[in-house]
């Protein structure tokens, strides 16, 4: 055990029930002990612990845990403890069968936690939900194929339905997804990324021109600085840290911007690491950590802009050559003046408020990003999920043009994915406002007339839905439902569909807000063999940094009658297209035939079949990492931003919502967060010990905390934490009840999970109690 951290609150006095400051690094023996606990919950004595060892090698299969890529030279195998756990959670021994169905009804179902529903274990056959029962029994593939093809049928309008996709999906699966849904006549295609990275995709094209990351991860090696703001490495892509480790090492300064203090950014104990295994010391990871406020970012972005461009005039007073990189400026971007003006315009006093940081903090970043010649700045949801998501974007985006640090070795922008192929959904034509060359393109390969208007992303199928002009929904993976903010509202309007079909690897609550026709589809997971026709296959995915490769599973599909998603989806088209020429059994039968589908539709993926044969699979062609910038006027742009989210008013307080170290989304893999010492429960706030003494409170004090009429969360208790003033933090997806559906980001549709205002008091029930 490492010396305590005397930086952590530690309240000895105050002994609060499951919780107790973690003082050690992240990964190290602690990582390999949730790892073997994992593999005995999940898969029993008798495991089949090859999955693990097959996971991320060239010949194995795609780890379904994060978008972080491989290593192109992987000796052994890279090891990662919540890959570790999404693996387990897959291939686990438990089953949900019949038997199950029979003794549980969808009633009783309900009431069961998020946790305990996937914990059931794996779906075997389709399900059908008899509501003279309320029970879900078995029922035939044909069955259920026809049932969903009679209810698409019976729609009045082909845009009543909605077209979910979840970012596990292979390119493969999804692919025949939008031809599926396009043949059939929408362009209604929620998906997860509406929730995620949405800002990114929006906002970089006007940027840079492309929507993607611009970084390879050969960048890091060469980096001299990199930015971590708003993302939690040790729990949502803990491959990373060592990519960070490794920078540390090489004396790279990491600055982290982050309103909690997450362990993940400060030390390293690498398991893959013997010298650090076995003895106490770690890599320490941030060179400088700044806790800004809960929706800061936009101050502090400006703040540093600001600071360089002072710091920049300054050095031109003196005789120096500047610090912007005025060559790049003038030759590759516009908009350099109007963004200038707008900065020296903006007063310190309201980037200082409004940050939550010092001037002195604010300048000192700006110092470390000068002095270095090529900067990485790496992102997450911490930046994204805000009412002014895509702004804040742009905002790193102008960061890194004004130095010129896009588009050469060892500098860019470097968005990190949520789901392992939710870059590659999008790229295959998931998108509710495609470009027309594509549809052309897809109407020539396939003879059908393509629908031009645009669709639905998420936010506006729950509206659809919640006001009756959207009947259907079939979801390819995902918990939809329990996701999207605002469950009130949400559950309600699935509760209103003609047909909810949801196709999954296990049961969750999506399944249970029950429509007139309620269907779930069992289907094949990444680990899995996939045999077809033609034999075994394979899939692909696209990571964060638009690399594209094989994944093929080897373990035994936990029943045999699972079906590939590919399969599925070509199942559904028969039976709802009759009339529509495309043989979906013939590309079902050999993958390799979607993906030369895919090469005719997308030019980029050129000799794709040849390729991802290659070791590590091809990059696809991210304009900007080569300065080919894709804008009408073909430069890069500088985009002036207001300052958004807190205000940093006394007393305001915006609580952000997290994933803790043992989840997976919706999924609930445990009731631990060991980063942050919560062990055994998820009812908890963290704030500020400042804020508590302001508002009355101690550390364990039971509270409601409130956004507004009917917006309550009750009963939580508060944890004095490494946070920044006016602000709080709370579990996902629990504290989505506090986010409204219509409080999102206009500009991308991201919902603002990330800066909720609320109010935090003494919960009532105390209150009336004493
Ligand atoms: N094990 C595991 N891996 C995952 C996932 C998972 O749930 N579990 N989910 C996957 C998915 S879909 C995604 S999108 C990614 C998510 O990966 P992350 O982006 O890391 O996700 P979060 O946990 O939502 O929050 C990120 C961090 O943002 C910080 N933050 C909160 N509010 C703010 C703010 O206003 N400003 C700044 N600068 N920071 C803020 C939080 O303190 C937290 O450290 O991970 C993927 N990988
Ligand atoms: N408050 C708040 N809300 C959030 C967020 C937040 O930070 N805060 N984050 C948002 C983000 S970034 C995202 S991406 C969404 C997540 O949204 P989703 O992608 O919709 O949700 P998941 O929890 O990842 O989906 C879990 C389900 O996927 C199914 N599944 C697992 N593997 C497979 C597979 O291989 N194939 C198929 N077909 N199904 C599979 C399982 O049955 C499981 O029940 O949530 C969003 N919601
Ligand atoms: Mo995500």
């Amino acid at each position: 055990m490492a010396d305590r951290d005397p930086t952590l609150p530690h309240h000895d006095d105050q002994p609060v029930d499951g919780v107790a400051p973690y003082d050690g690094p992240a990964g190290g023996w602690g990582a390999l002990r949730a790892v073997a606990v994992a593999i005995k919950d999940q898969m029993g004595a008798s495991a089949d612990t090859r999955a693990l060892l097959q996971m991320n090698q060239p010949t194995g299969f795609d780890c379904p845990g994060c978008a972080w890529p491989d290593p192109k030279h992987t000796s052994s195998f890279e090891f990662c403890e919540n890959g570790a756990k999404a693996v387990t959670w897959e291939a686990t021994a438990k089953r949900v069968d019949a038997d199950f169905f029979a003794r549980h009804s969808a009633t009783e179902l309900f009431g069961w936690s998020d946790h305990a529903l996937e914990d059931a274990g794996r779906l075997t056959h389709p399900l059908r939900y008899d509501a003279s029962t309320d029970h879900f029994t078995i029922i035939p593939w044909d069955e259920a194929f026809a049932r969903i093809g009679a209810g698409l049928q019976a729609l009045a309008d082909p845009n009543q339905a909605e077209f979910y996709c979840s970012g596990r999906a292979s390119n493969e699966a999804a692919f025949l997804y939008q031809l599926f849904a396009r043949a059939f006549g929408t362009n209604n295609f929620p998906d997860c990324s509406n929730m995620c990275h949405e800002a990114t995709s929006v906002g970089l094209p006007k940027s840079i021109g492309v929507g993607k990351g611009t970084v390879t991860l050969e960048d890091f090696d060469e980096a001299d600085a990199i930015f971590c703001i708003g993302h939690n490495p040790g729990t949502n892509h803990p491959r990373m840290l060592t990519t960070l480790s490794a920078a540390a090492r090489r004396g790279v300064p990491i600055v982290v911007a982050n309103p909690m203090r997450e362990r993940g950014l400060e030390r390293f104990k690498s398991p893959q690491h013997p010298g650090e295994m076995l003895t106490p010391s770690s890599t320490q990871l941030a060179s400088a950590y700044h806790q800004l406020r809960v929706g800061g970012d936009s101050a502090m972005l400006k703040g540093m802009m600001k600071a360089l461009l002072e710091m920049d005039a300054a050095d031109l007073a003196a005789g120096g050559a500047g610090l912007l990189d005025r060559p790049f400026i003038a030759g590759h971007t516009t908009g350099f003046e109007a963004l200038a003006d707008d900065l020296a315009a903006t007063g310190w006093d309201e980037i200082v408020q409004r940050s939550g940081l010092t001037r002195d903090a604010i300048e000192s970043m700006a110092k470390i990003y000068a002095a270095a010649d090529r900067v990485i700045i790496c992102y997450g949801m911490g930046i994204t999920q805000h009412g002014h998501g895509t702004a804040n974007v742009q905002l790193l985006a102008d960061l890194l043009l004004l130095r010129g640090n896009m588009g050469r070795p060892g500098a860019g922008i470097c968005p990190l994915r949520g789901h392992s192929n939710v870059q590659g959904d999008r790229t295959v034509g998931i998108t509710e406002s495609p470009d027309e060359a594509m549809l052309a393109r897809l109407d020539a390969r396939f003879g059908i007339a393509s629908p031009r208007a645009h669709g639905h992303a998420a936010v506006e199928a729950l509206q659809a839905m919640r006001d009756g002009r959207s009947k259907a929904l079939i979801a390819l993976g995902g918990n939809l439902a329990v996701a999207m903010p605002d469950p009130e509202a949400s559950f309600a309007a699935f509760r209103k569909l003609d047909l909810s079909v949801n196709i999954l690897t296990k049961f969750n609550r999506t399944c249970l807000l029950l429509a007139r026709e309620t269907i779930v589809l069992p289907c094949l997971g990444r680990t899995e063999h996939d045999e077809q026709a033609g034999g075994s296959q394979y899939i692909t995915v696209e990571d964060s940094m638009s690399m594209v490769h094989a994944s093929r599973g080897r373990l035994k599909p936990a029943t045999p009658d699972l079906r590939s998603e590919p399969a599925i989806v070509a199942g559904m088209a028969k039976a709802a297209l009759p009339h529509v020429a495309i043989d979906w059994d013939w590309l079902v039968a050999d993958y390799d035939r979607i993906r030369d589908a895919i090469e005719a539709v997308f030019p980029d993926f050129h000799d794709f079949n040849t390729r991802v044969r290659q070791k590590g699979g091809f990059r696809l062609t991210v304009g900007a990492s080569d300065r080919v910038w894709n804008t009408p006027d073909g430069k890069a742009h500088f985009l002036v931003q207001p300052i958004t989210g807190a205000r940093g008013d006394a007393g305001e307080l915006m609580l952000t919502t997290i994933r803790s170290h043992d989840q997976y989304n919706t999924t609930i893999y445990g009731l631990n967060d060991r980063y942050r010492g919560i062990t055994g429960r998820r009812d908890i706030v963290f704030a500020n010990a400042e804020d508590l003494a302001a508002l009355g409170l101690d550390h364990g004090d039971v509270v409601d905390i409130a956004a507004g009429p009917g917006r309550v969360l009750r009963g939580y208790t508060v944890v004095a934490h490494a946070i920044a003033r006016g602000s709080l933090a709370a579990y996902y997806p629990e504290a989505n009840c506090l986010v409204p559906l219509d409080d999102h980001d206009r500009e991308s549709g991201t919902p603002s999970y990330k800066s909720v205002r609320v109010t935090m008091t003494a919960a009532k029930e105390a209150t009336e109690a004493a």
